[in-house]
């Protein structure tokens, strides 16, 4: 009897180990375990979408991957993104296109002063115009979405009624939001936007150029109590992945995350609307905000300061050997058509 069931417990123990060592390797190693970093704290923008993008990719994938988060450069900076994502520090990377503008000219040209009316529309057409380019800069890495800011607005400690006031006035801005308030006489200080709330503080500038949303999410509204309405320009952002990591993913997840570009894109560009609308709600109810709206002729006045921009931009990317000219008639059409046009 004893022997009997020596018999059947050593039967267990060698079924046991042999379906252990025969299980697929995904059932045994757990799920694939990617990382995704990114440069601003965790209620901004650029993270929120972040947390939902992962949200998605786990429940698509029936937590066949998982994703840990890394908000606040806490595993790569804003102008380290890239090359973090190349280098493989992270697996996947969302960076500020704007903070490098040499570096991605093609995309960055969404940030030319064309009058895109929305994030919603600006991200669209932004994805669009990665997908029909493929820009070199890109060639590294796989592409996994791309969005734009709302139109920006000028922020200031100072009120901003006209050009006079704003002239020789230091205010922060990136990329190609850069030559705009240059073009308007303002004193141009560059820096990605987790330094600026410090920048603020010390007075080292005025205030900012970006859009309206980080009233709220950076509380900027506590120490800039002035909204100069100006709507343009957007500034654009890419979701990048290490290729190795890519080509090593299951070819059922590289579709979850394939099928996602465009509704992520597209999620994020809704989210930041009517984020801008919240935040600027809070900002004048609870912060005693003022807003100023040009009058028509005023308007007119700082957009038509703007005109040389594209043609200069146009003109040298030529140069370069870039279709510049098409570049940026692809972003009107594109921007029309998402605007229901
Ligand atoms: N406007 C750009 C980008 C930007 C807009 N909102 C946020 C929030 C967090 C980081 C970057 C941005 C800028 O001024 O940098």
């Amino acid at each position: 009897m004893k022997r009997k069931l020596g018999f059947v417990l050593a039967g267990i123990f060698l079924a046991t180990i042999f379906s252990i060592t025969w299980m697929p390797a995904s059932a045994t190693a757990g799920p694939i375990k990617l990382t995704y970093a990114n440069f601003p704290p965790a209620p901004t923008f650029p993270c929120v979408q972040m947390e939902r993008w992962k949200k998605e990719v786990e429940k698509r994938t029936n937590g066949k991957v998982a994703i840990s988060t890394f908000p606040g450069g806490t595993l790569l900076k804003a102008k380290g993104m890239m090359d973090g994502v190349i280098a493989g520090t992270a697996d996947i990377g969302n960076l500020c296109m704007a903070y490098q503008p040499g570096r991605f000219l093609i995309t960055n040209a969404i940030a030319l002063p064309l009058g895109l009316p929305n994030s919603e529309v600006a991200s669209l057409t932004l994805w669009d115009l990665y997908r029909k380019y493929k820009p070199k800069a890109f060639a590294k890495v796989k592409v996994l979405t791309m969005f734009t800011t709302a139109p920006s607005n000028i922020m200031s400690k100072i009120p901003i009624r006209n050009l006079e006031e704003l002239k020789g006035v230091p205010i922060r801005a990136s990329g190609g939001a850069a030559q705009i308030l240059k073009a308007w006489g303002a004193n141009r200080v560059g820096m990605p936007m987790p330094e600026t709330p410090e920048a603020l503080q010390k007075g080292v500038v005025k205030g900012l150029f970006s859009s309206l949303e980080v009233m709220k999410d950076f509380k900027f509204a506590e120490l800039c109590k002035y909204v100069t309405m100006i709507q343009t320009p957007v500034y654009p952002f890419a979701v990048v992945m290490n290729m190795d990591k890519w080509n090593s993913l299951p070819k059922d997840v590289q579709k979850v995350f394939d099928e996602l570009g465009t509704q992520q894109s597209v999620w994020t560009g809704v989210y930041m609307d009517n984020h801008v609308k919240k935040a600027m709600r809070w900002s004048k109810r609870k912060q005693g905000v003022k807003v100023f709206r040009l009058s028509k002729k005023q308007q007119a006045k700082w957009y038509k300061l703007l005109e040389p921009i594209t043609a200069k931009w146009i003109e040298k990317n030529k140069a370069k050997g870039l279709p510049a000219e098409a570049i940026v008639q692809d972003i009107k059409d594109f921007a029309q058509m998402y605007s229901g046009k």
